[in-house]
């Protein structure tokens, strides 16, 4: 069995959970917050079957869209960058952590 906990944008979180869901997988959703950005995302926790990773990943990636964001010089200058002006970073799709569970138990 693995753990997969998943960074998705605020934007992308309903259609993930939703596409998940459809297919019977379980899901535990946590609001978050990005480090660097500052602003809200989501992060879920799905507990899977080893034959059920690929397919989860897949429809992760097929609903999590690439964006492009303006990080303020502010916080740019905050994290040891020194610019005037406001710098572009491209935000996910989505970051994924796998790893292995020893056991799962429900009581
Ligand atoms: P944030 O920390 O708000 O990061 C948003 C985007 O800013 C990142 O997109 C990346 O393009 C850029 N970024 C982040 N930290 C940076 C740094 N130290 N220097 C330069 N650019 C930086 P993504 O990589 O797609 O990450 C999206 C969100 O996923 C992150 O939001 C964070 O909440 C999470 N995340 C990504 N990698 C992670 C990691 N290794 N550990 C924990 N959380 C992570």
């Amino acid at each position: 069995m693995k753990l997969i906990i998943t960074i998705v944008s605020k934007e992308d979180s309903s259609i993930v959970q939703k596409e998940l869901l459809k297919q019977r997988f379980f899901v535990t959703k946590l609001s978050s917050t990005g480090g660097f950005l500052k602003h809200g995302n989501t992060t879920f926790m799905i507990g899977a079957k080893d034959q059920d990773v690929d397919t989860i990943i897949n429809i992760i990636s097929e609903y999590s869209r690439t964006r492009k964001e303006m990080v303020p010089a502010s916080i740019a200058r905050d994290f040891g960058y020194s610019t005037i002006s406001p710098t572009e970073v491209t935000v996910g799709g989505a970051t994924l952590f796998i790893m292995d569970v020893e056991k799962m138990i429900k009581l």
